[in-house]
């Protein structure tokens, strides 16, 4: 039986049980890329809800975990060596838990780095371009009467929008016919900008048809449409 009492975390969130991967999450587009990823993998895990509402991700115990107060976290018991890992950031979670299981990642060297080269172009591009759109057109920005800093990530999330059209032309998933971690990592944020943060019409989305296909198939998995609620928000 796994110890996890050294992990100040598990005192605000006690592991029912302590063998299985510990996921500190809220159903966000960084959030669900990791319950995604342990549903399509299938190993077993443990939900903990770090809700918004209460700050809950600013308490000592999730600061332990994650510094930079943000979700997802997670915890293995059985990291490398059989010893436990905590560890936060969506992109290296994923490249972990590929690793780990020897799924959803190429097993080649020259593919592995271009599944790892897509997860850091959706880390470092369309994460931040999406959400800073998210934040001018939905958020308290929309309210701001210089359009400007709005007009510049809408302009930015076409541009990279562009991008991922032209990767997917001819493809079936990012990396080609294997769908991968590139794919947990890129369209949960997709789904985000058409859906909740309603930004569709103003990105031109009909514009990329290939995003669109993509973006259905990959919604249509049972293990994403699993992950994309867990874990459950409280009422
Ligand atoms: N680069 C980080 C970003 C994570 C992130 O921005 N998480 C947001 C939710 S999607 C969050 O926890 N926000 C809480 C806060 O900023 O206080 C990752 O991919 O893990």
């Amino acid at each position: 039986m796994s110890d996890l009492s050294a992990f100040p975390i598990t005192g605000k969130w006690p592991a029912q049980h302590p063998d299985r991967i510990q996921l500190y999450s809220l159903p966000t587009p960084n959030g669900v890329k990791v319950s995604i990823m342990l549903e399509e993998c299938g190993l077993p895990y443990e939900p903990h809800l770090v809700s918004f509402t209460t700050n809950d991700q600013l308490t000592p115990e999730f600061l332990s975990l994650n510094p930079n107060n943000k979700i997802p976290a997670i915890i293995d018991p059985d990291g490398p060596g059989g010893k436990p890992l905590a560890l936060f950031e969506s992109g290296a979670i994923l490249i972990y838990l590929a690793e780990k299981t020897g799924k959803l990642i190429p097993a080649d060297a020259a593919g592995r780095y271009h599944a790892i080269q897509w997860v850091m172009f959706q880390m470092g591009g369309i994460g931040p371009m999406f959400g800073q759109l998210g934040f001018f057109h939905k958020f308290a920005g929309k309210e701001f009467e210089d359009k400007r800093p709005r007009d510049r990530y809408v302009a930015e999330s076409k541009r990279l929008l562009g991008v991922l059209d032209a990767r997917l032309q001819g493809r079936a998933w990012i990396l080609s016919d294997d769908y991968s971690i590139a794919d947990i990592a890129t369209f949960p944020w997709v789904r985000n900008l058409v859906g909740f943060y309603g930004a569709g019409d103003l990105v031109g989305y009909a514009d990329f048809p290939n995003v669109k296909r993509v973006l259905d198939a990959f919604a249509a998995r049972p293990a994403v449409a699993r992950g994309l609620d867990i874990p459950k928000r409280g009422t």
